[in-house]
């Protein structure tokens, strides 16, 4: 199916102008027009989106045209010289010779590959055929590994399976009691709130857990304003008031679920005076809370990354797993446990064989079996195919060191400032003998690289994403891309060319969708029912969808059945974890980052939109005004915030309700600073998440700014 237009070809845009919006994972349905200022996108209905759009989606057509999109391939041929404009064939060749040279000197693993997120369904499992097939190497993972990682984690050692949310956005409308923790979706997906609006004219109850007073907490009926880090706690404290008032779902226990003796073991010492010492929330509210879901038994938690982006965010989504099981509220309906999926393909990504230990459909890399079916597909011997290898977190972590990855390709992410500790990764970065990056702007990783490969846009290719929800949608390619610009198919087939594999890296989007329906069959995540026809008729299509009559399933759990080794869910034991930080004398306050309305991720593209730019020029740290009066800081002021990692001037924001303890800073940078030179190395030993929610750091007015060494590794384009 193609859809390939001229780019200004009015009317056949406006035959075929539907699609979803690139950013997050609400994937909000939008038409987009053709208008004298170039495109503009207005919003359509859709189960997520129910009409509305966020300012981002709204302006994301003004990126079609800029003036900013590269053109053209970039080469830097030696390391002290500047990137410099080349032809495709000088920049594949490069690619190539650069990959086999370090590649023939320090082995395949040396290689590292990173993915996205933002990656259609077709990117990431051709981009993750391409690392074992072509490469070689074990090394892969995805940005994911900083966004969803705990929450994937937490439910597969839980229920067996990795999907964000086990049932349809619809069903948070129409339970009784919503407990958000750690997610902010009025500033995240604005759409959302037409869901949570519904709730509140029922008269149900929404309560929000989270250290800052945001607008979501402000919008909830309850707000739990946590002291940062201690999410477990509150949900093991919860469990224990429940489990005392015998408010639990004992026949759900007994007959569905495993280990919940051993939870009721370990948290037996989180009586409520300790848990209001240990989280801040008084004992009042926590009898309160616990009240709120023993009259309200039909409710639904969802976590955020604010309790999962933590050193020990297994355990605190751990924690809110078990206490669903005790209440048996996962497998009624409108009921349940979920996670809020954050990219645009967050979900589908992940299955697809983005991460080193898995294959496609969530495949096991260390199953005989699983190996056997992907290798007979691919035609490669089973001995040939990668065994699991690092994750990105390890990979950048080991950087200098002898046995560390020397070569890294990046697709549809800027590590270099999402990653944790930017300035021990600034001065390692060019320890990396070379660095490739696929993108459609110049961002800050892509300005260090040795190689960067200008990519298509979302609406100049045909592509399938998969929601939060686990639906699949189809974006179908509505405009053919600037002429020198190759969609990241075409790129992998060409560079999957350079070593020689004439065949088995189609760049058709369709051709790959049809590997990967059986690349997937009988899989966890088995997409074999999905085909491009049924998606362009409008059909409903949710994963695990195993045959052409099959809509797949919208919810996972109703059979009360567990895709575990004995068909039931997991509960996990709780303890006590010391935090990756400790707030101290010489720096007394929690550090926490995160995301505000008018900016996505690191904003490489939002930040080159001028409506959003001019809404929100710098990123600003939120201070208690409490604070701000003691220290004589007012709004708009410049800050140094220090850690022990580094130190950068930030635009102060007073906030009347937020917590005398606690700093916020959203993650995309300045020119002068940026949060992760602030945040820290440590990570979940199971999930590999940087604690980006949590360090400890210091503040002290600022009367100029003094410009910070610039963070962006900036340099003109020879
Ligand atoms: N505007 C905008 N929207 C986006 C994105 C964006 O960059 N900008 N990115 C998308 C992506 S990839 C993602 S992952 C989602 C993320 O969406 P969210 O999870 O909603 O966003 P965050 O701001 O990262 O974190 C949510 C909240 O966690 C709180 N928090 C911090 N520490 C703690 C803690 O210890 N406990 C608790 N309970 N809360 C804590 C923060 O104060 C913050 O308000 O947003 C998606 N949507
Ligand atoms: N301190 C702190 N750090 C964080 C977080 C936090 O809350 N605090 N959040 C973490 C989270 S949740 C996330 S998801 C990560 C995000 O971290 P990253 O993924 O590293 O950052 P993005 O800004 O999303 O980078 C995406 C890049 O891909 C490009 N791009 C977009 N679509 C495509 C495509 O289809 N193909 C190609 N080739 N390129 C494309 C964009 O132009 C952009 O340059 O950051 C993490 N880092
Ligand atoms: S909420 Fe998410 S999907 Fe919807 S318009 Fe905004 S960024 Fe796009
Ligand atoms: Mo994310």
């Amino acid at each position: 199916m193609h859809f390939n237009y001229n780019r200004n070809s009015l009317n056949a845009l406006y035959a075929y102008n539907k699609t979803h919006c690139p950013f997050c994972g609400l994937q909000c349905a939008i038409s987009l027009m053709h208008s004298k200022d170039g495109f503009e996108i207005e919003p359509r209905d859709f189960p997520t989106n129910k009409g509305q759009i966020c300012i981002k989606g709204l302006n994301a057509g003004r990126l079609i045209n800029h003036p900013e999109r590269l053109n053209t391939p970039l080469i830097r041929p030696r390391k002290d010289k500047a990137l410099r404009k080349s032809s495709w064939e000088e920049a594949l060749r490069f690619t190539a010779k650069s990959l086999s040279k370090i590649r023939s000197r320090w082995g395949n693993d040396s290689l590292f590959v990173y993915g996205s997120g933002s990656l259609s369904n077709e990117k990431a499992y051709l981009l993750g055929k391409f690392s074992r097939v072509v490469l070689g190497t074990s090394s892969i993972d995805y940005n994911g590994r900083y966004c969803m990682s705990s929450a994937s984690k937490a439910l597969e050692m839980a229920l067996g399976i990795d999907r964000g949310l086990p049932f349809p956005i619809d069903s948070i409308a129409k339970t009784d009691l919503l407990l958000l923790v750690g997610a902010n979706p009025l500033e995240t997906m604005p759409p959302l709130k037409s869901h949570l609006d519904e709730l509140k004219k029922k008269g149900k109850k929404i309560i929000v857990v989270d250290p800052r007073t945001t607008p979501t907490a402000q919008y909830a009926d309850e707000h739990l304003q946590i002291k940062p880090g201690s999410d477990y706690i509150l949900a093991a404290g919860l469990l224990w008031l429940l489990f005392r008032k015998n408010k639990i779902d004992w026949s759900f226990i007994e007959n569905y679920t495993t280990g919940f003796e051993e939870v009721l073991n370990s948290i037996s010492s989180f009586w409520p005076s300790r848990v209001e010492a240990l989280t801040g929330i008084s004992q009042d509210r926590l009898h309160k809370t616990a009240d709120l879901f023993e009259t309200h038994p039909h409710a639904i938690i969802l976590t955020g990354r604010g309790c999962e982006q933590q050193a020990h965010g297994v355990d605190n989504v751990l924690s809110f797993i078990n206490l669903s099981l005790a209440l048996g509220l996962i497998g009624k309906p409108n009921c349940g446990f979920g996670t809020l999926t954050g990219q645009g393909n967050g979900q589908g990504a992940r299955e697809m064989g983005l991460k080193s230990n898995q294959l496609p459909g969530c495949r096991s890399n260390a199953d005989p079996n699983d190996r056997k079916f992907i290798a007979a597909l691919w035609q490669r011997d089973e001995k040939e195919l990668p065994r699991p290898g690092i994750t990105v977190t390890e990979a950048l972590g080991n950087l200098g060191k002898q046995d560390s990855v020397k070569a890294m390709i990046v697709f549809g992410a800027n590590p270099l400032i999402s990653s944790p500790n930017h300035s021990r990764l600034k001065a390692l970065f060019s320890s990396l003998e070379f660095l490739a990056v696929c993108d459609p702007f110049l961002s800050e990783t892509a300005a260090v690289a040795d190689v960067v490969l200008p990519s298509a846009l979302w609406v100049e290719e045909t592509a399938t994403v998969t929601n939060l929800e686990g639906r699949v949608l189809l974006r179908p390619q509505l405009l053919s891309p600037p002429p020198q610009v190759k969609t990241d198919l075409e790129i992998i087939r060409l560079l999957a060319e350079q070593f020689g594999f004439t065949e088995g890296f189609p760049s058709d989007p369709q051709a790959v969708f049809e590997e990967i329906r059986r690349a997937t069959a009988g899989a966890f995540a088995d997409y074999y029912g999905i085909t491009y026809q049924r998606l362009a008729r409008g059909e409903e299509l949710f994963w695990p969808c195993p045959s052409l009559e099959s809509n797949g399933q919208k919810e996972l759990f109703l059979s009360k059945r567990f895709p575990t080794e004995t068909g039931k869910a997991r509960f996990h034991p709780i303890f006590f974890n010391p935090l990756a930080e400790e707030p101290d004398e010489e720096y007394p306050f929690f550090l926490t980052t995160g995301r505000t309305f008018y900016h996505y991720q690191t904003a490489v593209q939002t930040r080159r939109i001028e409506k959003l730019k001019e809404k929100e020029p710098t990123p600003i740290v939120e201070i208690s005004t409490a604070v701000g009066q003691r220290l004589g800081i007012k709004t708009g002021q410049y800050v140094k915030v220090e850690t022990r990692r580094g130190s950068g001037y930030f635009k102060a924001k007073l906030t009347e309700q937020g917590r005398i303890d606690t700093l916020f800073i959203p993650f995309y940078p300045s020119e002068s600073a940026a949060a992760n030179t602030l945040t820290l190395s440590a990570y979940d030993p199971r999930s590999y998440m940087p604690s980006f929610k949590l360090c400890a750091a210091r503040i002290q007015a600022a009367d100029d700014l003094q410009q910070n060494q610039s963070i962006n590794g900036k340099e003109k384009i020879g």
